[in-house]
């Protein structure tokens, strides 16, 4: 980065800075990854200088030889990838990517059906501050209060009152696996349409660790910088008879020029997911989940769901610690371990302050870390949950954790 150094050394020290951050913690937010050095290269690469309004073959401005190459591999590799009939590559991330879903089949004011956000579902799934809930008559299921995983049966009587016109399945924040086959029974039980949104697990779909959705749903929307581990950007999976208004709805209605940059970078992922080693990677980023579930529940942490299936664990920090999940990501901050303060379902506490804490093996896992480290790191977020108000032991551990870091180098 010599050039950035010299025309701006004050943005050239936060890059710097920024990959030290990565580089000395343990990072547990269940959304985020490490991309490889060559996605990171697409990323950074002269796609971004590009417009490209339009689909390979028919776009609006010249100029698009290479373009429209970059276009149509990234296409054709998330096809393959995930057996798909049709996959729209220039979705700028996963809220756009859901945005164009419901622009494509539905009209404004019609009933959908949603997992609620304090569940574990997404905001663009109706919730009302977003447009999905001013846009929709928007309906939520809920887990089960007591198993709080998802109950089909009560989703499929849900549906039958609601008589929605789409179906959103998928989430932002459940441990379990999703069983879609018994969503799009649902969906075609009320003649609706159903989109699954699989922007966690999107990497654990893709190497057949999680059951896809591509066979039974309408539409499948993702991001494709998490599990996935490509660039931050979305993807539309859909079946034939979807893409012309799905293309349509991305572009010329929601979107502008897509962002070549990322399309080339998000090809270069695909690419790499489609390797034999990344089925490895998807295996052991659910054991690594598995393995901190286990070693959590040994240490009376109560778990949402009861534990995972995923790439992700909701702890109930209220109940396990008495400790509210903001005060407990702040304490596992500063102790190098960085996660997520979450909502629980049927949550008393605002969102601000929610019982619950977030965290996932996605990123670890791409440093090559495994089950005995998945320990070691359960133990230290014991210590400094127990020492919160301590400084001087978060102080420790965070110098442990850093040590610990230098075994595991960033791509
Ligand atoms: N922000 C993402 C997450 O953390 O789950 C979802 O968009």
């Amino acid at each position: 980065m010599s050039s950035l150094k010299v025309t701006d050394p004050e943005v050239y020290d936060l890059v710097r800075a920024e990959e030290s951050r990565q580089q000395d913690s343990i990072r547990l937010i269940a959304s985020e990854n490490d991309t490889s050095q060559a996605v990171m290269e697409a990323t950074g690469s002269v796609f971004t200088n590009k417009y490209s309004e339009g689909y390979p073959g028919k776009r609006y401005y010249e100029g698009q030889e290479n373009t429209d190459k970059v276009e149509v591999l990234a296409r054709e590799r998330a096809e393959e990838l995930y057996g798909a009939e049709h996959a729209n590559v220039q979705p700028y991330s996963g809220s756009p990517a859901n945005l164009e879903a419901y622009y494509a089949l539905l009209e404004v004011g019609d009933p959908i059906l949603g997992m609620g956000l304090p569940y574990g579902g997404h905001l663009t799934h109706g919730w009302g501050v977003n447009f999905s809930g001013r846009f929709f008559d928007a309906h939520h299921y809920a887990v089960d209060e007591e198993t709080e995983r998802l109950d089909y049966d009560a989703i499929a009587e849900q549906a039958r009152e609601v008589e929605p016109e789409m179906i959103v399945c998928g989430a932002s924040a459940y441990p379990r696996t999703i069983d879609f086959e018994r969503f799009a029974e649902i969906a075609n039980d009320v003649d609706a349409y159903l989109l699954a949104d699989i922007a966690h697990i999107s990497g654990l779909v893709a190497s057949g660790v999680h059951p896809s959705p591509v066979p039974v749903a309408d539409v499948v929307t993702t991001t494709t910088h998490k599990t996935l581990r490509g660039p931050r950007g979305g993807l539309i999976l859909c079946k034939d008879e979807h893409a012309k208004a799905i293309d349509k709805a991305v572009f010329p209605a929601l979107q502008g020029g897509p962002h070549m940059h990322a399309v080339a970078a998000a090809a270069v992922a695909f690419k790499e997911a489609l390797e034999p080693d990344f089925t490895d990677y998807s295996e052991q980023i659910v054991a690594n989940s598995r393995a901190m579930a286990e070693e959590l529940k040994r240490r009376d942490f109560r778990l949402v769901a009861g534990g995972s299936d995923n790439h992700l664990v909701l702890i109930d920090m209220v109940a396990s610690r008495d400790i509210g999940g903001k005060p407990a990501s702040t304490a596992l901050s500063e102790a190098g371990i960085v996660s997520n303060a979450n909502s629980i379902p049927f949550d008393e506490r605002g969102p601000f302050d929610p019982s619950g804490l977030r965290i996932g093996t996605s990123s670890v896992t791409t440093r090559g870390m495994e089950e005995d480290e998945m320990t070691q790191i359960v133990e230290w977020i014991d210590a400094a949950i127990e020492a919160r108000e301590d400084e001087d032991a978060l102080a420790n551990i965070r110098r442990e954790v850093r040590e610990f870091c230098t075994d595991y180098p960033t791509p």
